[in-house]
């Protein structure tokens, strides 16, 4: 068993498989079937190539050849950093095969995360793109590598350059039958981790969230039923196929379980997510709400054929009911909201349900075995209606967190609940709404910022005397970053603050949208930092600037 892993107690593992929610199936092993029963139907579509599940399988058994060539062996962990590309699935059922771990990175990450992660899961691995939006991973990976000479392989799809770096083309091997077939029999159990995910993030330092093939694929299965997805569904990829949403909710990977079509798309753009709807007959997509308003304005000002959408579903932040009322009107699709998180529990509207659910709550857990509590600050239970923490456990929840024992203590309750730092109501049939959140972290659109992550890097600045990171309401994102603080000598800007971040190597969406200079900060009653005030403070400013600019 890999270690830093808590599993479920043994009394919940029986149950969740007496129920049939865990079904003894790994990653590898349902490619194989899907390959063996629709063999010739086309699993995967980016750019001008079509893939079928036989294709899919075979090249996955090629690559895993190559990788074990390579050395890399079960339980190593390969950290996967590529964009909406074919070779991510070949990449990572390759990986499943062997039973080594992706550890799934963003395309949007940048070397403060990455050399976390390598360091942090003692990556054997670091897998690549070349270019991407025209960004050059391969500078990245040298500065990785510089960093973390532990990192055995960096490997690149595409262009491997002039360094020392693997290309993955040259990794599909055709080995003889023997070695594939040993890949079946030495293949991972369907009780291992299968890969790790990255947490939003609420403390200085990202999580990693460990998944196996039993929990995954169960939370694929129901996914897949609660959408309706079949062989005909065309499942189309804008956000990066790596996050938990488009992964699995039902995502990319849920669309595969139903042996239906996914379609990869390069941006999320109406652009070029529009022309692939009509050209691919996509049935369902998914989005973050930011992402969502831009459809809706680019749906009504321009004519596209968007007649083969049935169900658009929009998560990973919250979604204004005003905005959810013109998904129906405007492009003409079934919206599903979706609030999920990478640690397990995922809830959606149904998709037969009345509008008044729809647009008013972020759906209901998908799974009958979901437990879901709301607590006050004491643990005890809210009465019906109110407000409380959403602690959750269930059949693919997670635990524990990889490797955090002393952060499990808090963030789990002694009973398995996972906290999920989201504040919800419930309405009588057992629909969520987000009413907010305790956890200290920012949802920006859908991206999660960690303050304390933010306020460390800005700590290590010699100037900054100390800093506070709060979120600022924002009508497009729903929620922008400000940073609160306090320096020794005045004579420094907010953009050489920002600067400093992104030469510290900070992903994009993590370097704060304004700062604020102060002379101190505002306490609570026993002294601790007030981030409350300070959100007020960065919520009255912003509707101040908002008016000056009208
Ligand atoms: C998804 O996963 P994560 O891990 O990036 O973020 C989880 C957090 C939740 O705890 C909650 O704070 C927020 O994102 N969130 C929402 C939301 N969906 C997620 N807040 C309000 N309304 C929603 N609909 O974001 C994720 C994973 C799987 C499916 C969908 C989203």
């Amino acid at each position: 068993m890999l270690a830093g892993w808590r599993a479920w107690p043994e009394e919940f593992a029986n149950r969740y498989r007496a129920e049939g929610c865990w079904q003894g199936e790994t990653f590898g092993q349902l490619l194989r079937k899907r390959a063996a029963a629709d063999g010739e139907r086309i699993a995967v579509v980016s750019g001008d190539q079509r893939i079928s599940y036989a294709e899919l399988d075979h090249r996955v058994d090629r690559l895993a050849a190559g990788f074990l060539k390579l050395g890399i062996k079960a339980e190593d962990r390969i950290i996967v950093q590529l964009p909406n590309i074919a070779q991510f699935f070949d990449t990572i059922f390759a990986l499943f095969r062997i039973g080594a771990l992706p550890v799934f990175a963003l395309p949007v990450h940048r070397r403060s995360e990455i050399v976390y992660l390598c360091g942090f899961s003692e990556a054997a691995a670091y897998i690549i793109t070349d270019k991407d939006s025209g960004f050059d991973y391969r500078e990245l990976a040298s500065q990785v590598q510089a960093s973390v000479p532990s990192l055995r392989h960096v490997i690149v799809a595409g262009d491997p350059g002039s360094g020392a770096f693997t290309s993955l083309d040259d990794l599909y091997i055709d080995a003889v039958n023997e070695v594939y077939d040993r890949l079946d029999a030495q293949g991972p159990d369907s009780g291992d981790v299968a890969f790790l995910q990255l947490s939003g993030g609420t403390t200085g330092l990202p999580k990693l969230i460990p998944r196996t093939h039993d929990d995954y694929i169960y939370s694929l299965r129901v996914s897949a039923e609660v959408c309706a997805l079949h062989k005909e569904s065309v499942y189309l990829a804008v956000l990066p196929a790596a996050h938990n949403f488009p992964l699995s909710s039902p995502g990319v990977l849920g669309t595969l379980y139903a042996g239906g079509c996914v379609v990869l798309a390069r941006s999320a753009s109406p652009d070029v997510a529009f022309p692939l709807i009509r050209s691919e007959a996509v049935t369902i997509t998914a989005v973050v709400p930011p992402l969502a308003l831009i459809w809706l304005e680019a749906a009504q000002s321009r004519h596209y054929d968007l007649s083969h959408l049935q169900v658009l579903q929009v998560g990973g932040a919250k979604f204004s009911a005003e905005a959810a009322k013109r998904v129906k009107r405007v492009l003409g699709c079934t919206l599903q909201q979706v609030y999920g998180m990478a640690e397990g529990l995922v809830n959606y509207t149904r998709l037969d349900d009345p509008e008044e659910i729809t647009v008013n709550t972020q759906g209901r857990p998908m799974s009958p075995f979901d437990e879901v509590r709301l607590v006050d600050e004491d643990d005890v239970e809210v009465p019906p209606g109110e407000v409380g923490e959403l602690l959750t456990r269930g059949p693919y929840t997670i635990r524990g967190y990889y490797k955090a024992d002393k952060h499990n203590e808090r963030a789990f309750t002694s009973d398995g609940f996972y906290r999920t730092g989201d504040l919800a109501s419930m309405t009588p049939s057992g629909y969520l709404v987000i009413e907010g959140r305790s956890k200290d972290q920012i949802n920006r659109g859908g991206d999660k910022v960690a303050a304390e992550e933010v306020e460390n890097h800005l700590l290590a600045h010699p100037n900054v005397h100390d800093a506070a990171v709060v979120a600022m309401p924002d009508e497009f994102l729903g929620e922008r970053t400000c940073a609160f603080v306090i320096v020794h000598d005045p004579a420094i800007s907010g953009n050489e603050l920002k600067a400093f971040l992104r030469k510290r190597g900070l992903a994009a969406y993590k370097i704060p949208d304004r700062v604020e200079f102060m002379e101190s900060f505002p306490h609570t009653g026993v002294g601790k930092v007030s981030k409350k005030s300070l959100r007020e403070l960065a919520a009255q400013q912003q509707d101040e600037r908002v008016n000056v600019s009208k």
